[in-house]
């Protein structure tokens, strides 16, 4: 409780358009605030429809403290279950990813059908009631190739997401692609460090000569305001709108989420070295236009996306405590395109390969200088870092939100 009313206080007399206070970003107790109150409470983007195309196929992964596994059914569902078996709690599913007919857990063989209900439990006595005893269910949904799941009994609203960006995903088809190459990697510092960092292009032209080959750093492009005023995103959206695909900026009503299409530099197709496209197949078959340019998503606190006319690049945030932030980033190609034929790893995946290196050492950075007793909150640019002061704002609008709602009343 103290600790609630600690961070109560400090939202509410933080200094707008400053970073935030040391704690935020180093403090166990904070952190596990944040999982509690967002992490355990929002919907989390946690992987992709095509991942698991057949009955059977499984993923598995971490939130806070919960195993989780998201299993197709034999129904053809995506479902998510807590990974905790009902008997003594054994993880079901040990694997990141697998394929079985049955979840059987590894411990003394409980075996659950793949929505969960348990079909046979050894040698339990008569009156044992397998009924009261399935994997218990996570709340799922699923748009445009893309799976959320919800840890909170009862999940927030996920209707204004799907509504808005559903006609933004449907052209790209990203149920037909497969996951060409993905990469996890780790990041030494707190999860609002590594978006912090993703919100702005501030730092890019020092720290990231490969995508600025291709990648606008105009703060009009990555971040939340002045697309509408500015000619050459304008000329853009319409274009691409005359094409079939919704390009205009739009950002939800608590600014969860944003998407907006965004040309390239000099109409590069792609994320390469040479600006052309990375994969021969374009990734959505109706998509007869050429210099689409980007369709940027983000959806706070798990995931920004990059979707060419030749592949998505997509990432997942998962916070692995205080001071460390996993983040896996996967390149989705259409599901026909042949490696080697099509595209070569080599060029698909290098520039984001080495951005995200970059990135990985600027948040590992950020996060020695702030541990320092000698850190003060310092101002962010209004011209270059609106996205870090929109993330910002999100973040201590919910923290609020929540922590009212459930903190004694500040004295
Ligand atoms: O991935 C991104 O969207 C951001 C935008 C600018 C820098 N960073 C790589
Ligand atoms: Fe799963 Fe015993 S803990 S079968
Ligand atoms: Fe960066």
């Amino acid at each position: 409780m103290d600790i609630q009313n600690e961070m109560l206080r400090k939202l509410k007399t933080r200094r707008e358009g400053y970073s935030l206070d040391r704690a935020f970003y180093i403090d166990p107790d904070y952190y596990r605030q944040d999982l509690e109150n967002i992490w355990y409470k929002d919907w989390l983007f946690v992987g992709h429809d095509c991942e698991i195309p057949r009955p059977g196929n499984y993923f598995t992964l971490q939130v806070g403290d919960y195993p989780i596994v998201i299993v197709r059914d034999r129904q053809g569902a995506v479902r998510a279950l807590h990974n905790s078996c009902r008997h003594r709690g054994s993880r079901v599913c040990t694997q990141h990813k697998g394929s079985s007919a049955k979840l059987v857990c590894p411990y003394h063989q409980w075996t659950y059908e793949l929505d969960g209900r348990l079909l046979f439990a050894r040698q339990m006595p008569e009156d044992f009631d397998p009924a009261q005893h399935s994997l218990k269910p996570v709340s799922c949904e699923t748009v445009g190739g893309y799976i959320f799941i919800s840890l909170a009994e009862r999940p927030m609203d996920f209707q204004p997401f799907r509504d808005t960006v559903a006609a933004y995903l449907a052209p790209h088809r990203l149920g037909e692609t497969k996951v060409a190459y993905e990469s996890t990697i780790v990041e030494k510092g707190n999860w609002k460090l590594v978006w912090e960092n993703n919100r702005e292009c501030y730092h890019c032209a020092a720290n990231h000569p490969e995508l600025c080959r291709t990648y606008p750093e105009a703060p009009t492009v990555t971040g939340v305001q002045g697309a509408m005023d500015d000619p050459e995103i304008g000329a853009h959206w319409e274009r691409c709108e005359a094409a079939g695909l919704p390009s205009a900026f739009k950002i939800g009503p608590t600014g969860q989420f944003r998407m907006t299409r965004m040309p390239l530099i000099n109409g590069a197709e792609s994320y390469t070295m040479s600006g052309e496209k990375a994969v021969r197949k374009q990734l959505s078959g109706d998509i007869s236009a050429n210099g689409v340019g980007t369709l940027l998503l983000f959806h706070y606190p798990t995931t920004w996306n990059h979707i060419l006319g030749d592949h998505a690049i997509t990432f997942r945030v998962l916070p692995l405590g205080p001071e460390l932030t996993q983040v896996t980033t996967k390149w989705l190609v259409s599901k026909d395109a042949v490696e080697g034929v099509d595209y070569t790893l080599e060029d698909l995946t290098h520039v984001w390969t080495e951005t995200n290196d970059q990135d990985r050492q600027i948040v590992e950075e950020n996060a020695f200088g702030i541990r320092s007793p000698a850190y003060e909150p310092g101002p962010y640019s209004a011209e270059h870092e609106g996205g870090v002061m929109q993330f910002v704002d999100w973040y201590s609008r919910f923290m609020l939100d929540r922590l009212q709602g459930s903190a004694a009343p500040l004295s």
